[in-house]
């Protein structure tokens, strides 16, 4: 696997010289944030993004995200546009040397958390989701506003869109992602960009808003639509692990198994109720998912892409985009690091072992 890191850019508090102390840290994950959702990214501007972080002693290994259009996710006659100027982003990264691109069909809203800064025991803050507070919001009233979303629409643009929703239903929604993968994959095949959807984060419909990348079977419809290593899945730990009916480790061993696990998100969640969860410390015992065997499924599958330790608290004292300060993710990138090399040298010995044994039974023999 292929340690790596989320910068959001030069406006991001956590400096590329910070992420670059981090033991093991080689690879970035970022965006061009300042080219309009829809527009074609252009090539210089992916070329100095790329050079920037090469300065800084490592590499632009993922595009997070290249965000799909709305109209795409409607199904608008304007799609056709809009699709092939993410054809033609997803060519221009190819050029610039990215080989990684993640994006997300969630309709009008990225993650969504009902806090973003409720205090643990210890005195962290964290990022927490409780279902009885969403279905009493209103995300019309400008009241929620989350790091993750598309913050360019003024209300009455966002209720418009938020109602044109209104007759797509889920099925709907599987076709239009179906009309999407179909014209953006065999080009992700040609310049070799392997895609990765991230799942819908929390996994159920919020704000009346239909979901569909959501459990198991959704994520087997969804691999189904292109059959292609170039279809695949930005696996979220923490998106998924939010809803019990999700066996992490086993989904992760399925789907990396069959060669469709193309960017993982390593983040823990505590599932506090029916659709409520926090986000807690990557550690296995801080949360409801088992990281030692989220990197012993991966050390077993051989993964070789891009990791990246997700949201993380905030703790002593940072402050900063809500999930994306710098120390609880680099505790998490470190603790995930040293699970693997537990995992792999242990691995290691045990079939040197195996070899020893076979050896020995040979001379026997
Ligand atoms: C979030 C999302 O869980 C996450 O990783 O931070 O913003 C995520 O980056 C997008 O949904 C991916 O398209
Ligand atoms: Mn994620």
């Amino acid at each position: 696997m292929k340690l790596t890191f989320r910068w959001y850019g030069d406006e991001d508090p956590v400096k590329l010289e910070y992420i670059r102390q981090i033991p093991g840290m080689t690879g970035i994950v970022s965006a061009i944030y300042d080219v309009p959702v829809g527009e074609i990214w252009p090539l210089e501007a992916i070329l100095s993004l790329k050079e920037k972080i090469h300065r800084a002693g490592m590499e632009l290994s993922v595009i997070e995200s290249v965000p799909v259009h709305e109209d795409i996710k409607l199904g608008l006659p304007s799609r056709d546009q809009y699709i092939s100027n993410y054809q033609q982003t997803l060519r221009n990264l190819a050029e610039a040397g990215v080989h990684t691109v993640c994006y997300n069909f969630m309709p009008v809203f990225d993650w969504t958390r009902s806090a973003l800064s409720f205090p643990l025991d210890d005195q962290s803050t964290t990022l927490v989701y409780d279902h009885d507070v969403i279905r009493k919001m209103n995300p019309l009233n400008g009241d929620l506003k989350l790091p993750g979303w598309d913050t360019s629409y003024q209300n009455e643009a966002l209720a418009e869109l938020v109602n044109q929703y209104g007759q797509i239903s889920e099925e709907q929604l599987w076709q239009h992602l179906e009309y999407f993968i179909r014209a953006i994959i065999p080009v992700a095949e040609d310049v070799q960009v392997k895609m990765a959807i991230h799942p819908d984060d929390p996994p159920w419909s919020i704000f009346g808003l239909p979901r569909i990348i959501t459990n198991q079977d959704h994520l087997e419809r969804f691999l189904r639509l292109y059959d292609s290593p170039y279809n695949g899945l930005c696996f979220c730990t923490g998106s998924l692990g939010a809803s019990p009916q999700n066996d992490i480790p086993a989904m992760l061993r399925h789907f990396g198994g069959a060669g469709r696990v193309n960017f993982v998100h390593a983040r823990n969640v505590k599932i506090t109720g029916d659709k409520s969860f926090r986000e807690v410390a990557h550690l296995s015992d801080a949360g409801s998912i088992d990281m030692y065997e989220v990197m012993s499924a991966l050390y077993e599958f051989g993964f070789d892409g891009p990791l990246r330790p997700d949201h993380g608290r905030m703790i002593w004292g940072e402050t900063g985009r809500p999930g994306y300060g710098l120390y609880d993710r680099a505790l998490g990138a470190v603790y995930l690091n040293g699970l693997y090399e537990g995992i792999a040298k242990s691995h290691r010995e045990s079939s040197a072992d195996h070899t020893k044994d076979t050896v020995v039974a040979k001379e026997i023999g």
